[in-house]
């Protein structure tokens, strides 16, 4: 019987290409949290658990995640049979609450080892692939109009993106509406511009927002109010035709049920480590299916481990009316696997090869591992 051997966990620093601010902070690092499952033939699986902003964005940072994945999870799962990972999952779910960043991290590295040792693609573990290539859009954060109106005309040239979404709400309503304005201005009719406020506004300022978004033709609003204030989606859902992407609200499939079951009509984004995992993602789109919800591919700004696990499942999943926003390694300076995921024609291929089909280069991940 193949057995987990050993799990060794790393927090990796890798500089950000420029400085990406959201309404909660400004990232100029991403530190991702890498996990290396060794199963008893010496096989190898690997994982990735990574957030925003340290304890900006959510309630687990990348020290809390290593912690707790050395302190706890390591222990329950050294030396178990590698048979069935939802049973692993399930043992993990029994025992540990919350950190679903860490649970994301820990369910990847055990699909990449299983599809390695079965010597198939983690999308076929998943039940197969319905597309080989899923479009990416990318997000304009540098703080500063002109500069990302020309990065977007600089991505438009290559064809390597044709969507956007900005990045909004750490300043005033006026500033934003202004700079969302002007960028949709400045690109087009042909482009479709999205806006996320990360949870930044009241009720009373998103209504305010919602209408000069529209009237501007900003196709989408991700998470306008607070996660928690479902009642205020519900009701900007039914107030504009802008739609609305839950983002923070939308964990699971039970907030994904609770969400649609009080009226919400927008989209949801789906993340595998706001979820817990590639299977437990997937859930999430199939209640959202089920209540005649859209959903789209969304990132914690992972690098290319996480990156390469999210597209495995949305790979997986018929249709996403709003495409992803898998760009993470985009962002990052330097990669640490051998050879990168492979980004084109406005959109990004699925891997192929077993696992995740990604192979650590040991000497960067050396090089940007923390000491
Ligand atoms: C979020 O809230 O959507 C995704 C892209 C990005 O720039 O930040 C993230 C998080
Ligand atoms: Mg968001």
């Amino acid at each position: 019987m193949i057995k987990i051997e050993k799990i060794s966990t790393f927090i990796i620093d890798i500089p950000t290409i420029r400085p990406h601010k959201l309404s909660m902070t400004s990232m100029a690092i991403q530190s991702m949290v890498i996990v290396r499952i060794r199963d008893s033939q010496g096989l190898e699986g690997i994982g990735e658990g990574t957030t925003i902003g340290g304890l900006a964005y959510g309630p687990e940072s990348p020290e809390s995640i290593k912690t707790n994945l050395d302190t706890y999870f390591i222990p329950l799962l050294c030396n178990k049979p590698l048979d069935s990972i939802k049973e692993l999952m399930n043992m993990l779910n029994r025992s540990i609450r919350g950190n679903f960043i860490a649970k994301s991290a820990i369910e990847t590295a055990l699909l990449d080892l299983k599809g390695k040792q079965l010597g198939v693609p983690i999308s076929t573990l998943l039940g197969g692939s319905c597309q080989n290539h899923i479009s990416c859009l990318w997000v304009l954060a540098s703080g500063d109009t002109s500069k990302d109106i020309a990065e977007a005309k600089e991505m438009l040239a290559q064809n390597r993106h044709c969507n956007f979404k900005l990045k909004i709400g750490a300043n005033s309503l006026q500033q934003d509406i202004t700079h969302a304005t002007a960028v949709k201005a400045a690109l087009g009719n042909e482009v479709s511009i999205r806006v996320d406020v990360n949870q930044a506004w009241n009720e009373s300022t998103a209504i305010k927002g919602m209408a000069a978004l529209q009237e501007a033709g900003i196709d989408l609003v991700e998470q306008p109010t607070p996660a928690k204030d479902f009642a205020s989606l519900v009701r900007l859902s039914k107030k504009f035709n802008i739609p609305i992407l839950a983002d923070e609200s939308i964990l699971d499939k039970r907030d994904a049920f609770l969400l649609s079951r009080q009226g919400f009509s927008g989209s949801v984004a789906l993340k595998i480590a706001k979820a817990g995992g590639l299977t437990a993602a997937l859930d999430v789109a199939v209640v959202c299916a089920a209540a005649g919800v859209d959903v789209y591919g969304g990132t914690l700004l992972e690098g290319s481990i996480g990156t390469a696990a999210a597209l495995h499942a949305w790979s997986t999943i018929p249709s996403m009316q709003w495409g992803t926003e898998m760009f993470g390694p985009l962002l990052l300076q330097d990669d640490f696997v051998k050879t990168p995921l492979n980004y084109q024609n406005n959109g990004v291929d699925v891997p192929t090869l077993p696992g995740l089909g990604l192979e650590i280069d040991e000497q960067k991940f050396t090089k940007y591992m923390r000491k």
